[in-house]
């Protein structure tokens, strides 16, 4: 079994979407570990994509992460990584695959209503952003 972190971003809550996508998710044999409900703090979502930070996106995307809730979720399932992936689809909704969450929900390529670690290792860095080990049962 594999540990990975999705967020529920704000574009999906504010459209009332979290449950069709949880659905999806348990659906696709995923276990929800924890849960959070939060408004990001500018310096949490700069923090969080800091990889990003030169990017041109950069500013916008940390507006975009920080305009309303965002639902965080730690989920497990074999191969969870790569699973989660695959079900989010490309990070370019009109580029992601017909049946994958993001070509379902996601309006561009900023606003793409999801996000899923994208590799073991930021798994367990992104895990430990939002939750402690032992609130994951
Ligand atoms: P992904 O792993 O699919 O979420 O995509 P990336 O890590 O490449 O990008 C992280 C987030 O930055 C994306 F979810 C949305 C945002 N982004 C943009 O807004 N514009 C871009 O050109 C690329 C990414």
């Amino acid at each position: 079994m594999q540990r990975t972190l999705t967020i529920l971003k704000p574009d999906t809550v504010a459209a009332h979407r979290c449950g069709a996508i949880i659905d999806r998710l348990e659906r696709e044999g995923f276990a929800i570990l924890g849960v959070r409900r939060l408004h990001l703090e500018r310096a949490q979502a700069e923090a969080f994509y800091a990889v990003h930070r030169e990017r041109p996106f950069f500013a916008s995307l940390v507006k975009f992460m920080t305009e309303g809730p965002v639902w965080v979720m730690a989920l497990e399932r074999d191969e969870a990584v790569a699973h989660l992936r695959a079900v989010m689809g490309a990070t370019d909704p009109a580029k992601a695959a017909p049946g994958t969450i993001r070509a379902d929900f996601a309006t561009s390529i900023e606003r793409n209503a999801i996000h899923g670690s994208d590799s073991p290792e930021n798994a367990a860095i992104e895990l430990a952003f939002f939750f402690t080990g032992s609130e994951l049962v």
